[in-house]
């Protein structure tokens, strides 16, 4: 009996175990490094397709003091974070219960910390300088702490709302001066059990955090001044892309001054915030919210600050839900740039079961990841192409010249098929089934291109 009563004793300690001690430790390795950052990196307005307006195009590049992820204490190897991301320093994530560690190197020329919103923490890790001063206060260049935060339960969610709740963290020396620099980034909580290995939450297939901030590189000059989104001006924010269904929360931040009093607008939908359905949240300077949205109205659709002087500045992006991917009659084959600039030719090969008699493609200047600039000529197969068969298409070589030319490549996509049983396949969209051939295929392996022709002006 005795035996037995150990026997559960044990059994019911082991069980408890792994609640006990599973708390986890999240530990990141950000460095605050001066850099140049452009505002505006294709120079153009590419919510409509123009050059930026005056007097934004004077000067879009500036020196930034951003927080740099590494991937360990060496601080040799960067992280890579998100496109969308832009300005923002990398996300720091936790579920409820978890302790987060970030070693912070100051390679910047100027004394900085790392102070959070959101999580609990005692003076030393507080990373702000005010009296009396805790060690983590301000970090001179070239020194390195490593701030211990907890993320309590009154850190996450509160019951009936959203999986995930969104923080600051910022710079605290000299607070105003910094978080202009630059030096911010967000903190993201996700409630007991809902979290997965990295810290997001399950229930969503993507989270997107959007600053709204007016940057001032001229003490208020006009064409100093950045009406941004994540730092990016006129649509040149990347990467905020989403497939038909996504279930999205999109975390909204907003700093600065008496000025940034921000409304975002998403058009295309509307999303679930506090309880309401709404297509504009409020923000004020420092807010932070959340909200989720159904992605099931394929697009690219315009998302932008409300206030109409804002709106003016260029405090836009755009977004895209993506349809599921239509299968292709025909692929067109990933060369090297070097092989099929100098070949003029392009490969395509026959991916369905009936023979193709003849075909056409059509082609196209990457200009950014949005903007798709199509050229008029076609160029023709010009013989028969069995299932599973391929063949060089003749294309024009001046495409392919890179005198002059900004573009990030040349894409190619087919625009019409004549089966040899006489039936035609059309393209739904211009651009559907397209491929790039990107002229440095190292600079640009992953930029999520967008489908030709899907941007589309989506004025109020
Ligand atoms: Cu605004």
């Amino acid at each position: 009996m005795i035996c037995l009563r150990s026997v559960v004793v044990i059994a019911l300690a082991l069980a408890l175990a792994p609640k006990l001690f599973a708390v986890k430790v999240r530990h990141y390795y950000i460095a605050a490094e001066d850099v140049s950052w452009d505002y505006a990196p294709s120079g153009r307005d590419l919510t409509h397709g123009r050059p930026l307006p005056e007097p934004y195009r004077t000067q879009t590049r500036w020196n930034k003091t951003r927080y740099i992820e590494y991937t360990d204490s060496a601080f040799s190897t960067r992280k890579t974070q998100p496109e969308w991301l832009g300005i923002l320093g990398p996300v720091i994530r936790a579920e409820v219960g978890d302790t987060i560690l970030v070693t912070f190197l100051n390679r910047s020329s100027s004394t900085h910390s790392i102070h959070p919103h959101g999580l609990r923490y005692d003076k030393d890790n507080e990373g702000a300088v005010y009296l009396p001063y805790g060690k983590g206060a301000g970090i001179a260049p070239g020194e390195r702490f490593t701030y211990r935060w907890q993320a309590g339960r009154e850190s996450g969610p509160t019951a009936g709302g959203p999986s995930s709740v969104v923080w600051w963290y910022h710079s605290h020396v000299d607070a105003e001066r910094e978080i202009n620099a630059g030096l911010l980034g967000p903190i993201i909580v996700t409630a007991a059990g809902k979290a997965d290995v990295r810290g997001a939450p399950k229930d969503v297939a993507r989270e997107f955090i959007v600053l709204f901030m007016i940057f001032d590189e001229l003490k208020g000059k006009d064409e100093g001044l950045f009406h941004s989104i994540n730092g990016y001006i006129f649509g040149n924010l990347p990467g905020l892309v989403m497939k038909q269904g996504d279930k999205v929360r999109w975390h909204l931040l907003s700093m600065g001054n008496e000025k940034d009093l921000h409304t975002p607008h998403w058009h295309g939908k509307t999303v679930d915030y506090q309880n309401r359905h709404a297509d504009v949240i409020e923000l004020l300077p420092g807010s932070m919210a959340t909200a989720d949205m159904v992605a099931d109205n394929p697009g690219t659709w315009l998302f932008h600050c409300h206030v109409s002087d804002h709106m003016e500045s260029g405090m836009m992006a755009t977004y895209t839900v993506f349809s599921p991917p239509r299968s292709c009659p025909v692929s067109v084959v990933r060369e090297d740039w070097a092989r099929v600039a100098e070949s003029s030719r392009v490969r395509v090969r026959n991916l369905g079961p009936k023979p193709i008699r003849k075909l056409s493609l059509l082609s196209g200047y990457l200009v950014s990841s949005l903007d798709l600039q199509p050229l008029i000529l076609a160029w023709f197969s010009d013989k028969p192409l069995p299932p599973d068969g391929e063949q060089t298409v003749r294309v024009g070589s001046e495409m392919f010249t890179t005198k002059g030319t900004h573009d990030l490549g040349v894409a190619f996509y087919p625009s019409w098929i004549l089966f040899a049983d006489g039936t035609e396949w059309k393209p739904h969209r211009l651009g559907d089934c397209f491929h790039v051939f990107w002229r440095n295929s190292r600079d640009h392996p992953d930029l999520p291109i967008l489908p030709p022709v899907q941007l589309q002006q989506q004025e109020d």
